[in-house]
C-alpha cells in the first residue's frame, strides 16, 4: 500500500498542480473578458446619457436631472447612475444609492480637470461596483458636468465561481481516474504476476508438485521466474539423490550418529516434511536487566537436551512457545527464526502466549495437575475447570498454528509431552491424513492414580488420535494400555500393543530417550582449564568431589539427596573436610508456589547443613543456583568422582546418562535412583531409594569406597549402553516407526 502511495500521490500532486495553474489562467482571462464588457456596456450608456445631461446644465433643470437618473437606472438595469456639476457636486443620484454621496472620490477632480473619462472597481458597502464616469462639455469644449454610471459587478464573481466549481470537479474526476487506471495498471503488470508466482511457490513448498503449472511471462519478470523455475528443478533433484545416497548408507552404518539419523530422515520421510511441537523452545532469547544486552540460551529442560541433536540432524521445524523476553526481536514476519544462531538448520516457529494462557495452560493444568498426576511423589494434584479451558484453549491455538504449516504433502508431526495431550486430536480433525507420534517424556501412572483426573476420558480421547504414543520404558507402556482399557471404550490388542478405538489405531511402545555422545568432541586442553578454574574457585584441592544437576522440582529429590549428604558426615565423620557435594540447580516454574516454596526449603537446608559441618576452609556443599549452558556444565562432571541422581520419580533422567557419557576416562560412579527410566539401563549404577536416608547414605559411603578397577568395569559397561543407545537411534527407531504407519 505504501508503495502504491508512493506511485501514485506524485503523479496526483502534478496534475493537480497543472490543473490549477491552468484554471487560474482561465478564470483570469474570463474576469478580463467579462470586466471589458462591462466597460464598453458602461461606455455606450454615458454616451447615451451625455446629449441628456448636457440639455440639462445649459437648461438648468434640477427636477429632469432626478427623472433621468431614475429612468437610466431602470432602463439600462444600472446599480444607479449620478450627475455631477463641474465643481463634482452631485446635482441628482438614484435613490437605491443614494449614500453613494457619502463616499469618497479622490479621483473626480483629475477627470473634470483632464476630461477624461475612467472606469474602475469601486468598494461600496460591503461589495464592489464598477464606475465609469464620463466628463460633460459644452460646445466650446469645457467641462460643464460629468456621468457616472454604476453598475453590481456580482454576476462576475458568480461566474467566476461557476468556472472555478467545474474545474474543480474535472480536477476530481480526473484524479480518480488517474487512481484507477493506475491500480488496475500495476495489478496486470505486477501484483497479479506476483500472486501466480507466490501460489507457484507455495505448491512447490507444499508439495503439490501436479499444481505446478509452468509459466508464460515475457519480459525481465519472465527471466526472473524461469531463474526460480529451475532453482526449484535443481533442488528436486539434489534431494532425490540425496534420499537415494542416504538409503544406501543407513544399511552399512552399525552405530547411530548424527548423519546416520540425517540418512534415515532423508531415506524415510523423502519430501515429506516433519515437525515437532513442544512448549519449552530450544533457544531463547532473552535481554539482560543490567547490562540490557540480549543474547541467546539454551533452557534447562530434558526434551530440549534429547529433541534438539536430532532437529539439528533431520532439519523441519520445531513449534514452540516463545517465552525469552526478546523473543519476539529475532523473529521474522511469520514468527519464525533459523536455529541455532551460529550455524541454522533448522527452522524455530515461536506462539506467543498471554499471561493468562500460560498461567491456565501451563503452570495450572500442565504442571500443577498432569505433572503431580503422573509422577507420583505424593504432591496433591490440582485441577481447576479454568486451568482446564485455558489448556484446551491453549492447544487449539498450537492446533491452528500448525494446521497453518502443514504442507498439503503427507507430513509428521511429533508432539512432545503431557501440554498436548488434546492437540493430536485437533490436528487429525482438520488433517486425518498427517501421522501423528507423541512422545511421553515423564512416567504414566497406574490406571487407579489416573483416574482422579476429572478430565480423564478428554486427554485419552485426544491422545488416542496418534498414530503412536512412546514413553520411555515398557513399564509407563504397560500402565497406559491398561488405563485405556479401564477407562475408556476402547480394544487394546496385547499382542500388537495398540489401543484400537472408533476405527482409529494408535500404537503403544518403549523408546528410551538419551543423550548425545559427545565425548569425542571433548577438547581436553580447554576442558582441564575449566576444571582447573572450578576446583581453585571452590577450594577443591585434594577433595572428594560429587555433583547434582538438577531443575529446582521435588520430583528430583534435591532435599532427599542434602539429607542423604547429612546422614553420611554424621555417620562417617571421617569424610569431614574431605568430600564436597556440588549441586547445579536451575530454578524451574517459580510461579508455583510449591516449586517456590521448594527453593526457599533448599536454600535454607544448604546453609543449615554448612553451618553444622564448615571447618575453616571447607564447607561439605557448593549450591550453585542459576542455568548453565551444557558446556558449562561439563566440566562439572569430569571433575565429579560421583554424580548423584535422586528422583522420586523420573520418566528417564538425561543428568544420569550426560554423566555417563562424560566419563570418557572411565572414571567416577553413577548414584542412581531405582525410580527413574534410566535405571533400567543403566545397571551398573549404584542404585538408590533416595526416600530411604539410611541406605542412601550408605551408597555413597559405597560408591566412594568402590575399588578403581571397579568403577572402571560399571563405567565402561554403562557407556558402552548410552553411547549404543543414544539419541539418534531414539529419534531413529520413532521415525521409522512413524513412517511405517504412514496415513496418505
Ligand atoms: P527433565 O525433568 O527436565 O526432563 P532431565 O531428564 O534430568 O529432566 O533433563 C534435565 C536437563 O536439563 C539435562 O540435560 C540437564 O543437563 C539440564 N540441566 C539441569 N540442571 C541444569 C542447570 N542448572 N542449568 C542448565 N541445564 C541444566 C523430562 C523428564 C525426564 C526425561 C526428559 C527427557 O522429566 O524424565 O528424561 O524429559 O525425556
Amino acid at each position: 500500500m505504501k508503495r502504491i502511495l508512493l506511485f501514485i500521490l506524485p503523479i496526483l500532486f502534478i496534475v493537480t498542480a497543472v490543473f490549477a495553474g491552468f484554471g487560474i489562467m482561465q478564470a483570469r482571462l474570463e474576469e478580463e473578458r467579462l470586466m471589458d464588457d462591462l466597460k464598453k456596456k458602461a461606455m455606450a450608456v454615458s454616451e447615451s446619457m451625455e446629449l441628456s445631461v448636457r440639455h440639462i446644465f445649459l437648461d438648468n433643470d434640477l427636477k429632469v436631472a432626478n427623472r433621468l437618473v431614475e429612468i437610466f437606472q431602470k432602463k439600462e438595469k444600472l446599480q444607479g447612475c449620478v450627475i455631477y456639476d463641474k465643481d463634482g457636486k452631485i446635482l441628482a443620484i438614484t435613490e437605491r444609492i443614494s449614500d453613494w454621496r457619502d463616499k469618497d472620490k479622490p479621483y473626480l477632480n483629475d477627470i473634470l480637470a483632464s476630461r477624461s473619462s475612467r472606469g474602475a472597481l469601486e468598494k461600496f458597502r460591503e461589495y464592489s461596483v464598477y464606475s465609469y464616469i464620463l466628463p460633460v462639455t459644452d460646445d466650446n469644449g469645457d467641462v460643464i458636468g460629468a456621468t457616472e454610471i454604476i453598475y453590481d459587478t456580482s454576476y462576475v464573481f458568480t461566474i467566476l465561481t461557476q468556472l472555478w466549481k467545474r474545474i474543480s470537479a474535472s480536477l476530481i474526476v480526473l484524479l480518480v481516474l488517474i487512481v484507477i487506471i493506475t491500480l488496475l495498471i500495476q495489478r496486470q503488470i505486477f501484483i497479479l504476476p506476483v500472486r501466480r508466482l507466490t501460489q507457484w511457490f507455495t505448491h512447490f513448498q507444499t508439495g503439490e508438485i501436479d499444481k505446478l503449472r509452468p509459466f508464460e511471462e515475457k519480459g525481465e519478470f519472465g527471466k526472473l521466474i524461469s531463474e526460480v523455475e529451475q532453482v526449484a528443478l535443481g533442488l528436486r533433484v539434489a534431494r532425490n539423490i540425496v534420499y537415494n545416497k542416504a538409503s544406501e548408507r543407513i544399511q552399512k552404518e552399525e552405530l547411530w550418529t548424527e548423519a546416520k539419523l540425517r540418512d534415515l530422515v532423508h531415506a524415510k520421510l523423502g519430501e515429506n516434511s516433519l515437525f515437532v511441537v513442544s512448549n519449552r523452545e530450544p533457544y531463547m532469547h532473552i535481554i539482560e536487566e543490567i547490562t540490557a544486552v540480549s543474547r541467546c540460551v539454551r533452557p534447562a529442560s530434558g526434551v530440549v537436551t534429547a529433541i534438539d541433536p536430532v532437529m539439528r540432524a533431520c532439519g523441519g521445524t520445531w513449534i514452540a512457545h516463545g517465552s525469552g523476553n526478546a523473543d519476539r526481536k529475532f523473529v521474522n514476519s511469520r514468527n519464525k527464526v533459523g536455529v541455532p544462531p551460529e550455524n541454522n538448520k533448522y527452522i524455530l516457529k515461536r506462539i506467543w502466549l498471554s499471561k493468562n494462557e500460560e498461567e491456565g495452560y501451563y503452570y495450572g493444568f500442565a504442571n500443577e495437575g498432569l505433572w503431580p498426576l503422573c509422577h507420583i511423589t505424593h504432591a496433591r494434584p490440582v485441577f481447576r475447570e479454568s486451568d482446564w479451558q485455558m489448556y484446551k484453549k491453549v492447544n487449539q491455538k498450537f492446533a491452528d498454528s500448525i494446521l497453518e504449516e502443514l504442507p498439503k504433502k503427507p507430513s509428521f508431526l511429533f508432539i512432545q509431552d503431557y501440554h498436548f495431550t488434546l492437540l493430536p486430536g485437533m490436528i487429525k480433525e482438520k488433517r486425518p491424513d498427517v501421522t501423528i507420534a507423541l512422545f511421553w517424556h515423564i512416567p504414566w501412572p497406574n490406571p487407579e492414580s489416573f483416574s482422579i483426573c476429572p478430565y480423564q476420558v478428554e486427554i485419552l480421547s485426544g491422545m488416542l488420535a496418534c498414530d503412536l504414543i512412546g514413553f520411555h520404558v515398557q513399564y509407563h507402556c504397560n500402565n497406559f494400555l491398561e488405563t485405556a482399557n479401564r477407562l475408556l471404550e476402547s480394544r487394546v490388542d496385547t499382542e500388537k500393543f495398540s489401543i484400537v478405538r472408533g476405527g482409529n489405531e494408535t500404537f503403544i511402545k518403549a523408546f528410551p530417550i538419551s543423550v548425545d555422545d559427545y565425548s569425542d568432541v571433548i577438547d581436553p586442553k580447554s576442558d582441564n582449564d575449566e576444571i582447573e578454574k572450578i576446583r581453585k574457585e571452590f577450594n577443591l584441592e585434594g577433595k572428594i568431589i560429587a555433583i547434582g544437576v538438577d531443575r529446582i522440582d521435588y520430583t528430583k529429590g534435591i532435599i532427599e539427596r542434602i539429607q542423604a549428604i547429612d546422614r553420611f558426615l554424621e555417620k562417617y565423620p571421617e569424610y569431614k573436610n574431605k568430600f564436597v557435594f556440588i549441586q547445579l540447580a536451575a530454578p524451574s516454574r517459580t510461579h508455583i508456589k510449591r516449586y517456590h516454596d521448594l527453593m526457599g526449603e533448599i536454600d535454607e537446608l544448604v546453609e543449615k547443613k554448612n553451618w553444622k559441618y564448615s571447618a575453616g576452609e571447607w564447607k561439605p556443599m557448593v549450591y550453585l543456583k542459576k542455568q548453565f549452558s551444557p558446556e558449562e556444565i561439563k566440566p562439572y562432571y569430569l571433575l565429579a568422582d560421583m554424580c548423584i541422581v535422586s528422583s522420586l520419580h523420573d520418566g528417564m533422567n538425561l543428568v544420569a546418562k550426560e554423566y555417563v557419557i562424560s566419563k570418557k576416562d572411565l572414571s567416577g560412579v553413577l548414584l542412581l535412583s531405582r525410580f527413574t527410566g534410566a535405571a533400567r539401563e543403566l545397571t551398573d549404577s549404584v542404585q538408590i531409594n533416595p526416600y530411604s536416608i539410611e541406605d542412601f547414605a550408605d551408597a555413597i559411603k559405597f560408591a566412594i569406597e568402590m575399588p578403581a578397577e571397579e568403577k572402571k568395569r560399571h563405567m565402561e559397561k554403562m557407556r558402552a549402553i548410552v553411547k549404543k543407545n543414544n539419541v539418534y537411534r531414539w529419534a531413529g527407531n520413532i521415525i521409522t516407526e512413524l513412517t511405517s504407519l504412514k496415513k496418505a
